[in-house]
């Protein structure tokens, strides 16, 4: 036989389902009809289609297509999240124009996932980088800002001085600049910011709503969020006059542990102490170049510098402590001061050890001696009793800070907050290839919004790369405009909007993804929440966030009627490959031929050391790109070996006698099928009616067929889709087995049904087989994903037994009920125990024993 020709049978189901607009559905759906959405991350289109998108894009179609089955009208869209740094990157190194090359990238990755035979709604794809949806988005942040939930103020960033750009946190590398390697300078630049701040509470209370979501991203971003209690302290300077330096605490039960204040390089005080003091404007200026990131200044060394300033203790009369300019201290949180407890916090100690400042110790932990305990090198941060602290001798620390709050409540010197880690989100970036910014700038106006009938503001296509820093900003006439609202000369804002702000509501857009507003409310009422939201865990923190935040505002505005815009969330794991080194550094997977002992180049035989398996990655060369893989054996066979070998949320190593397992599976089941096929052909009378009663075999089978019905629905609606393959296989030997016995009318009934539905069961995992198997099985039957998902009936579920008769000396005496495959001697013993039989037989010799299996029992008495 030559085998299932997929390469044919694919693309044939593919427009076989398009033709049929299985996977259409209305943006508003007939009241009462039950919905889904199924929603994968969706991509950036970087060039290719990769593993992970393949196994992200399976997992998903795997829950929709059932869903589609159970009867749910699903909506399952796919779009392109088109904006960002790479295409502008490749317009300066290649002089390719962005928008060129993103649609180019969008066709060819197009073309892969149509060739997986997603079933996903075609009619609804956008991306985010064309004007008919950035055009909307602007609409909606002019929204928010008329609703106070976007602003305009001054904020530090990091500053490219070579390249005259704005630069991610991500982008400063060693306190330089990615691409210029010129040293970063903070910089003060006026920013547009989303008050997601506003919403730290809900989003923070929110999270306990998220019951379907993996309790690490609901743990990370609680973290993020980062609610804390403690104590704002106001210190007074030692200097006579009336200033006070501002700390947030969140342990002002420590304050007597104080040793010293420390305040932010950005700091107003350290400003004025360094317009009189050059060592502490250079010490300023280092400061600035480690770049505004909190991993970068979590890292540095700790540094500082004394101002020679004094501050006044709020509790202790007459104490005072200098005043240090320190690196590790934050201006953008709390109030960019603290004081230094360097018996209770690791930093502060290492910045008194570093200094040879005073380690005074007022936690005492339990179970330690006051006389005796000393801090060395490590802080101690757990609670304990407080000592040498005045009021707060002998307290724990929930009292101590309670206390301590009302002490300086009471004498005006600080009061109990609540901070919050969370910071307002920046979206200005400096770049051409994001959605404008709505907005002109008028020197008599202000900053005016663009008015919503002159929405879209489109980006201009004829831009210059050459040039350092904002295309938009050198160009010729682009931002040149009559500010609408005095009609004079003016400025467009040149500055576009972060990504994450495209990848915020698109899920809302996808609902109604042709209406003129951003979105319909009622399709959005209708769709919304995304029931299954599928996607990587290094999504877990920001797009998350931002979604949930954008969720909230666009319902404050009026454009959805949710708060959470995703009611379910699955990460999945990444997908590993060994890796393959020689003298020249990393070979790539296809250069390589497996040995007995190990690996040797393709094209040399030369050895090559087998590496680590690692998580598949240019950099490391092991990736494996999908287009040849569903070239080689098919688009069901790489759907199947993604949700084979494990579970879906773990990692998945990537390896080619994975995918042969799977493409012979896939092959065997079309065998076997087409076997029962061919039998149901040649024998078609005796095989249409259901079977009065089933002989051992067509019942096992009958059997194995529901189990597995129960066991698929069971993996589908858990998750554990690397269980229902495994139920699959088991399911596919038991056919296999029932091909041994007999034909009799009742076994070719039971081949038939465990056939069909095998087809059914597979067919969210690997669609076109099951379409082609079944319709072998039914020539000019319903396309498989149009059928229901099948049921499991109880009676084949239940635990099986056969009714024996039992005879005495061939008369009936009793009947036993024992299982099928039970051995003679249980089955005798059972008999001879039955009360009737048991009676009869009692004080008389049995000489002989009778075992019809599946029938009768008979005994032979002697005397
Ligand atoms: C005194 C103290 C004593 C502190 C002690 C800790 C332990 P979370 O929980 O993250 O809110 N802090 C406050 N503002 C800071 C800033 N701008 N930059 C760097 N550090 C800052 O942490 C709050 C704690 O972090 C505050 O409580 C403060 O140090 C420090 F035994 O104050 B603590
Ligand atoms: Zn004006």
């Amino acid at each position: 036989t030559t085998g299932y020709a997929f390469a044919e049978a694919e693309p044939r189901w593919q427009r076989a389902w398009a033709e049929a607009h299985l996977f259409d559905v209305p943006d508003v759906p007939a009241p009462g009809t039950p919905t889904y959405y199924v929603l994968e991350m969706f991509p950036y289109p970087s060039g290719q289609l990769h593993m992970g998108h393949v196994r992200n894009y399976t997992l998903g179609d795997v829950v929709a297509r059932y869903k589609r089955a159970r009867g749910f009208s699903v909506l399952h869209p796919m779009g392109w999240d088109a904006f960002g740094l790479p295409a502008e990157n490749a317009a300066r190194e290649r002089g390719v124009h962005p928008a060129e090359w993103t649609f180019a990238n969008i066709a060819t990755m197009r073309a892969t996932l149509q060739r997986l035979g997603f079933s996903l709604n075609w009619d609804r794809e956008f991306a985010t980088c064309e004007p008919r949806y950035y055009g909307l988005q602007q609409a909606l942040f002019l929204d928010m800002l008329a609703a106070g939930l976007a602003e305009r103020r001054e904020a530090y960033v990091n500053w490219d001085p070579v390249d005259h750009t704005v630069l991610a946190n991500e982008q400063v590398i060693d306190g330089r600049g990615w691409r210029s390697g010129a040293p970063v300078e903070k910089k003060k630049l006026s920013q547009w910011f989303l008050r997601i701040t506003d919403a730290a509470e809900s989003l923070l209370s929110g999270i306990d709503t998220l019951t379907r979501w993996p309790e690490r991203v609901r743990t990370m971003q609680a973290r993020w969020i980062g609610r804390s209690e403690g104590a704002k302290v106001q210190f007074a300077l030692a200097d006579g006059s009336d200033a006070r330096i501002e700390v947030f605490t969140t342990r002002p039960d420590t304050l007597f542990g104080m040793s010293f204040l420390a305040i932010a390089p950005e700091h107003p005080i350290a400003a004025r102490v360094a317009a009189s003091d050059a060592k502490a404007a250079a010490f300023i200026a280092e400061c600035a170049a480690l770049g505004t990131s909190e991993a970068a200044i979590e890292q540095a060394e700790k540094r500082g510098y004394d101002t020679g300033l004094r501050v006044a203790h709020p509790f202790i009369e007459g104490a005072t402590y200098p005043v240090w300019i320190a690196n590790f201290v934050l201006m953008e949180y709390g109030t960019g001061a603290i004081f230094g407890c360097p018996c209770g916090d690791q930093r502060d100690l290492d910045f008194a050890r570093k200094y040879g400042l005073d380690v005074p110790v007022v936690v005492l932990p339990p179970g330690e001696d006051a006389s005796s305990f000393g801090v060395g090198d490590t802080a101690y941060d757990g609670d304990g009793t407080l000592i040498r602290s005045g009021f707060l001798d002998g307290m724990d620390f929930a009292t101590g800070r309670r206390a301590a709050i009302e002490r300086l409540e009471s004498i005006g010197a600080g009061e109990g907050v609540v901070n919050w880690r969370l910071r307002d989100w920046g979206v200005s970036r400096q770049r051409y290839w994001g959605c404008p910014i709505p907005i002109i700038h008028c020197a008599a106006c202000g900053p005016v919004p663009v008015p919503h009938e002159q929405l879209p503001v489109e980006l201009p296509a004829d831009v210059r790369f050459d040039l350092p820093g904002n295309p938009l900003d050198h160009h010729p006439s682009w931002k040149h405009v009559a500010c609408p609202a005095c009609g004079a000369a003016a400025v467009r804002e040149t500055d576009t909007f972060d990504t994450f702000v495209d990848s915020s509501w698109y899920f809302a857009r996808f609902a109604s993804p042709h209406a003129p507003t951003p979105t319909d409310p009622d399709a959005a009422r209708a769709w919304l929440p995304v029931d299954q939201y599928v996607g990587g865990i290094e999504h877990a923190i920001l797009h998350l966030l931002y979604a949930r935040f954008f969720t909230r505002a666009m319902h404050r505005t009026g454009h959805v009627s949710v708060d959470e815009p995703f009611a379910g969330l699955f990460t999945q794991g990444m997908i590993h490959h060994e890796t393959y080194r020689d003298a020249s550094g990393w070979v790539a997977p296809d250069e390589i031929v497996r040995t007995a002992g190990g690996a040797t180049r393709r094209d040399s035989g030369a050895p090559v050391e087998i590496g680590r398996v690692e998580k598949m990655s240019k950099s490391k060369r092991n990736t494996i790109a999908p287009a040849p893989i569903i070239e080689r054996f098919g688009a069901d066979t790489a759907r199947l070996f993604v949700l084979s070998d494990s579970p879906p949320e773990r990692d998945l190593e990537w390896t080619e006698a994975g995918v042969t397992g799977a493409a012979r599976f896939g092959q065997r089941l079309w065998r076997l099928v087409g076997r029962i096929a061919e039998e149901a052909k040649a024998g078609d009378t005796q095989a249409a009616e259901v079977p009065e009663s089933y002989g051992e075999a067509a019942d096992t089978l009958m059997r194995a067929t529901h189990r597995t019905i129960a066991a698929l629905t069971e993996a589908l609606e858990t998750f554990t889709f690397n269980v229902g393959v495994a139920r699959l296989y088991e399911f596919a030997n038991a056919l296999a087995e029932a091909e041994r016995a007999e034909p009799t009318p009742d076994l070719v009934w039971a081949r038939r049904e465990a056939a069909r539905t095998l087809c059914l069961l597979i067919a969210p995992m690997m669609p076109h087989l099951a379409e082609e198997m079944l319709s072998r099985l039914e020539p000019g039957g319903a396309l498989a994903a149009s059928r229901a998902w099948p049921e499991a009936d109880p009676g084949w579920l239940a635990a099986r037994s056969v009714k024996l008769a039992v005879q005495v000396m061939g008369k009936l005496r009793g009947t036993i009920e024992v299982a099928p495959d039970a051995s003679e001697a249980d089955v005798l013993a059972l008999a001879e125990a039955e009360p009737n039989v048991a009676r009869l037989i009692e004080g008389r010799r049995v000489v002989k024993r009778i075992y019809v299996p599946n029938r009768i029992v008979n005994l032979v008495v002697a005397g």
